[in-house]
């Protein structure tokens, strides 16, 4: 197994992570042809185009991902919308790959299912209410499960283009990507589909550990 590559700590010049499982890993619910082009096309292109708008600005290559940003509305309009389009891919991307599993997906458990049914009733209506907000997303965009740390409470959380949960303060747990690109291939306009072959390959140890790091950091 990869050691993991924390993208939200990177520096200049950004790199593309390995996915942390083949190609043909998530099939049939998202097949090898869309994950290769996804990955090794779109996500590295957001990569190889942030590097390009951060080239001739030295002041910003020791800024994290994260913190760039955060602060990318106050770099000039054509750097921040640079920053906030690619860098936001780059960081979007790498948190959906690591959301995904190759293992059939079992029910979530411990703090996180007792938090989704304390707050949405119970996971049946938790799923439901995600699976219609990312089934109804207008144009591009993220749909996630967020943990807002101040309140500790979760919300469905609708992200345009790609915005990122960090300038909201939100600590992401689960997201899908509905962009076209996600999942055009194989379902073309089917995009509830899409969402329903979602939750076979949800990686709920992963969101469980994030929930787990958010408590203790509380
Ligand atoms: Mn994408």
């Amino acid at each position: 197994m990869l050691a993991p590559v924390d993208v939200s700590r990177q520096t200049y010049p950004f790199t593309l992570p390995e996915l942390p499982y083949g190609y043909d890993a998530l099939a049939p619910h998202i097949d090898r042809a869309t994950l290769e082009l996804h990955h090794q096309q779109h996500h590295a292109t957001y990569v190889k185009k942030l590097n390009a708008a951060l080239a001739k600005q030295p002041r910003l290559h020791h800024t994290p991902l994260a913190q760039l940003l955060r602060e990318a509305d106050q770099l000039p309009d054509e750097l921040g919308t640079a920053v906030k389009h690619n860098g936001g891919g780059h960081l979007n991307h790498d948190f959906f790959w690591r959301v995904l599993a190759p293992t059939p997906a079992r029910a979530p458990r411990g703090a996180i299912a007792a938090a989704l049914t304390t707050q949405f009733g119970s996971f049946a209506d938790f799923r439901k209410q995600f699976s219609e907000a990312a089934s109804g997303h207008f144009a591009s965009g993220w749909v996630a499960l967020a943990l807002d740390p101040a309140s500790a409470k979760l919300e469905i959380a609708d992200l345009a283009d790609h915005e990122v949960l960090e300038t909201r303060g939100r600590i992401g747990l689960i997201i899908i990507d509905v962009w076209e690109h996600a999942y055009y291939l194989k379902y073309q306009n089917r995009r509830p589909e899409f969402v329903a072959a979602f939750w076979n390959i949800v990686n709920w140890g992963h969101a469980e550990q994030a929930f787990a790091r958010a408590g203790a950091a509380r």
